[in-house]
C-alpha cells in the first residue's frame, strides 16, 4: 500500500541498540538455517544446574511433541532472583505503584529473594510439593509475584486466574487442574474500589471442591470470613517458617505454569508452559524487543493474570535482572493522566500497553498527556490486538513526542513470548504492522486449503516450526492440543489469526479468523458467552459475535431467543448483562443484546454466523447467499431490529 507512512529508525537508536538492520537479517537467517546452533548458543543466557547437550527435539506431525534443552536442569526462581543477588542485590527488582498514588515501594533483588523463599516455605507448610498445582487469584501486589516465583522455586505449577473473573470461572479453573491450594488476598483495590477476592474464592471453593488450603494475603485488612482448618493469613503463616528455601532442580521440560485461555469451542484451555525454553525465550525477547539495558526502568501495564504479565512483567524482565514496574491501579484513576504521572514519578524509560488503553485515553484529548513531562520515555510498546493507525499515530506523536519508536508486538498465550515485532534499532515502522518475525520464528501465510502463499498476500497465519517458548500441551488433554493447533494445516502451528504480508515482507495481523473475539485485548470465546446466556432460565437460544467497537476494538453482540411466553424488555436486557457478568466476569458483558424470535440456520440446523456478523457490523447490504437458510424470513427481522446503527 503506497499511502502507508514509514518511520525510519532514529539515528540514536541505530547507535545504541543491540541489533541494527544488517545484524537482524544475519541473526534471523542463522536462526532459521540452524536452530540447534542458534538456540544452543542463546540457551546459555540462563544458568543451568546441569547443562543441556540436546537443543531442539520437536515435531508437529503426525503427532505433536515439543522438547527444548530437554536434558538440562535449572530453576526459574534461581534465574529470576538468586543469581542477581550477588551481583546486584541492592538494585530494584520491582517498583510497586499502588492504586493510591501516595503508595509505592521499591523491592530490591535481595528483598525479593527473602520474600520468595519465605513464601515458598509457607506453601510447603501448607503441603505443596513439586508438581502440585497452586491457583493464584490475586490483585496486582508484590505478593502475587512472590507467590508465582515461590511456586517456581519448589517446582509447583502455578495457575494464575485474573482477579476480574467470577467465582464460577475461578471454580472451573481450580477444578480443571485439581488444585488443592489457592493463594488470594482479602480484597483487591482498583480505582479506589474494593474487589471481593476472598469472598469470590469462598464461592469458587464451594463449587469446585477439593481445596484444602487458602492462603490469604492482607491487602485492605477488610474483615473476611475465614474457614477454620482451611484458611490461613499469609502474614501469620509466614512467622513460623524458615527464612531459607533451596531451589528444586527442575528438568527443562518440567511444567512451570498453566494459564487458561479462551478458544473457539468448549471451556477455556489450560495452556501449559515448561521451564527452560520458556525462560530463555521470555528473557531474550524482553532484552531485544525492548532493547533493555542495565539501569532501564521498564513498565508493562498488563495484569499478572494474563500471559503478558507472566512473560513481560515477571519472568522475562527478572531473568534479565531488570527493574520492572508493577501497577495496582487503572489508567483513568484518580485522573486520565495517571499513566504519564507514574512515568514521571518513576522515570520510566520503556512503556508497554494495549491499544484499547490508548484509544480510551485518546478520547480525553492531548492536554492530560501534555501537562506531564515524559522526558524519561525512550520506547513504547503495544500488545493484545491490532493497533489501528490513528491510535498508533497518537501514541507516537502525543505520548512519545515523536521521539520514541513503537514496538507493535504480536504473540499469544500459546506462544509464551513475542513472535512478530519490530526491533527498535533495526526495523522501519509502519503504523498498524507488527512488521517482522523474531529470531527463530518462521511465519507463513496459507490459503484455506493450506497452500503456502508467496510474496505479498493475505490468508491465515501459521508458524512452520517450533521456538523455545511455545506451549507444550493443553493441561490434561494432549489430543485437544493437537486438534486445536496442528490439525488444520499438517505440520504447522495454526495461530487462529488472519494476516496480510506486504511487499516488504511486513506482517499485518487482521484479527481472529475463528470464533474468538478480542475485547479490550482480552480473549473471549463466543461459545463461552453463549453458554452463559443459555444457562439463564428465560433464554432458549443465543448466538454471540464480535462487532467493531471504537475503544474496545471489538464489542460483544448477542442475539438472544427467549423461551416461549417470555417477553423482551429493557429490564430483561439489563438482567442478562448482569447475569453474564456474574457467570464469567465483567470482561464478558455483552455490549448489545438483540432479542430475536429466530436465528438464521441452515437446513441441517447450523447457525449461520457469517450473517449474524454482517448484521452486527451494520453491513447487511452484503449478506451473501442466504438461499441455504431454513427460513430466509428470519433475516429480515434481524436486520429490522439490529442494535448497531451508525
Ligand atoms: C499476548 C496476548 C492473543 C491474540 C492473538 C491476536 C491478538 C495480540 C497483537 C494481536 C494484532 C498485535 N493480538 N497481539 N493482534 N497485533 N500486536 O495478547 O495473548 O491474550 O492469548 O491473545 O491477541 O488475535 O491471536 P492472548
Amino acid at each position: 500500500m503506497s499511502d502507508v507512512k514509514v518511520y525510519d529508525v532514529p539515528a540514536e537508536w541505530a547507535e545504541r541498540a543491540y541489533v541494527g538492520d544488517a545484524e537482524y537479517r544475519r541473526l534471523y537467517a542463522a536462526s532459521i538455517a540452524d536452530p540447534d546452533a542458534f538456540w544452543g548458543e542463546h540457551g546459555k543466557r540462563i544458568d543451568w544446574f546441569k547443562p543441556y547437550t540436546k537443543v531442539k527435539n520437536t515435531r508437529y506431525a503426525p503427532d505433536v511433541s515439543i522438547r527444548w534443552f530437554e536434558d538440562g536442569t535449572t530453576n526459574v526462581a534461581h534465574n529470576c532472583v538468586d543469581r542477581h543477588v550477588g551481583k546486584r542485590g541492592d538494585r530494584t527488582a520491582i517498583i510497586w505503584e499502588g492504586d493510591n498514588p501516595a503508595e509505592s515501594r521499591h523491592i530490591s533483588y535481595r528483598e525479593l529473594s527473602a520474600e520468595v523463599q519465605r513464601f515458598a516455605n509457607v506453601l510447603k507448610a501448607q503441603g505443596v510439593a513439586r508438581g502440585d498445582r497452586v491457583t493464584i487469584y490475586m490483585p496486582m501486589i508484590p505478593e502475587a509475584a512472590y507467590a508465582m516465583l515461590a511456586c517456581a522455586r519448589i517446582g509447583a505449577v502455578h495457575s494464575v486466574v485474573f482477579g476480574g473473573f467470577s467465582p464460577d470461572s475461578l471454580a472451573g479453573r481450580i477444578a480443571d487442574c485439581a488444585s488443592s491450594v489457592v493463594v488470594t488476598a482479602d480484597e483487591g483495590l482498583r480505582g479506589g474500589k474494593p474487589v471481593p477476592l476472598k469472598l469470590n474464592v469462598d464461592a469458587a471453593c464451594a463449587k469446585a471442591g477439593g481445596v484444602t488450603s487458602v492462603i490469604v494475603v492482607r491487602r485492605t485488612a477488610a474483615a473476611v470470613p475465614m474457614t477454620a482448618g482451611r484458611d490461613v493469613y499469609y502474614d501469620e503463616a509466614a512467622k513460623s517458617v524458615a527464612a531459607e528455601c533451596p531451589c528444586e532442580e527442575m528438568g527443562a521440560e518440567d511444567p512451570l505454569f498453566i494459564l487458561y485461555t479462551s478458544g473457539s469451542t468448549g471451556k477455556p484451555k489450560g495452556v501449559l508452559h515448561t521451564t527452560g525454553g520458556y525462560l530463555v525465550y521470555a528473557a531474550m525477547t524482553h532484552q531485544y524487543v525492548f532493547d533493555y539495558h542495565d539501569g532501564d526502568i521498564y513498565w508493562c501495564t498488563a495484569d499478572v493474570g494474563w500471559v503478558t504479565g507472566h512473560s513481560y512483567i515477571l519472568y522475562g524482565p527478572l531473568a534479565n535482572g531488570a527493574t520492572t514496574l508493577m501497577f495496582e491501579g487503572v489508567p483513568t484513576w484518580p485522573s486520565v493522566s495517571r499513566c504519564w504521572e507514574v512515568i514521571d514519578k518513576h522515570k520510566v524509560n520503556i512503556f508497554y500497553t494495549a491499544p484499547t488503553a490508548i484509544r480510551a485515553l485518546m478520547g480525553s484529548g492531548e492536554e492530560p498527556v501534555k501537562k506531564t513531562s515524559r522526558a524519561s520515555l525512550r520506547l513504547l510498546g503495544s500488545v493484545g490486538e491490532p493497533i489501528n493507525p490513528e491510535a498508533w499515530e497518537w501514541y507516537h506523536r502525543v505520548v512519545g513526542d515523536e521521539r520514541c519508536p513503537i514496538v507493535d508486538t504480536w504473540w499469544q498465550t500459546e506462544t509464551g513470548g513475542i513472535l512478530i515485532t519490530p526491533l527498535p534499532g533495526a526495523t522501519k515502522l509502519k503504523p498498524g504492522s507488527a512488521t517482522r518475525p523474531f529470531f527463530g520464528v518462521k511465519p507463513e501465510i496459507v490459503d484455506a486449503d493450506g497452500k503456502v502463499q508467496d510474496g505479498p498476500c493475505a490468508g491465515n497465519l501459521v508458524i512452520a516450526d517450533s521456538w523455545p517458548g511455545q506451549m507444550r500441551t493443553v493441561y490434561g488433554d494432549h489430543q485437544r492440543f493437537f486438534d486445536t493447533y496442528f490439525a488444520a494445516y499438517k505440520g504447522k502451528y495454526f495461530t487462529g489469526d488472519g494476516c496480510r504480508r506486504d511487499e516488504d515482507g511486513y506482517y499485518w495481523i487482521t484479527g481472529r479468523v475463528d470464533d474468538v473475539i478480542n475485547v479490550s485485548g482480552h480473549r473471549m470465546g463466543t461459545a463461552e458467552v453463549e453458554s452463559a446466556l443459555v444457562a439463564h432460565e428465560k433464554v432458549s437460544e443465543a448466538a454471540v459475535v464480535g462487532y467493531p467497537h471504537d475503544i474496545k476494538g471489538q464489542g460483544i453482540y448477542a442475539y438472544v431467543t427467549l423461551m416461549r411466553g417470555e417477553e423482551p424488555s429493557e429490564g430483561l436486557r439489563k438482567e442478562l448483562v448482569a447475569w453474564v457478568r456474574k457467570e464469567i466476569g465483567p470482561i464478558a458483558s455483552p455490549d448489545l443484546i438483540q432479542f430475536a424470535p429466530g436465528l438464521p440456520k441452515t437446513r441441517s440446523g447450523k447457525i449461520m454466523r457469517r450473517i449474524l456478523r454482517k448484521i452486527a457490523e451494520d453491513d447487511f447490504g452484503a449478506l451473501g447467499d442466504t438461499s441455504t437458510l431454513a427460513d430466509p424470513a428470519v433475516v429480515d427481522d434481524l436486520v429490522a431490529n439490529r442494535q448497531n446503527r451508525a
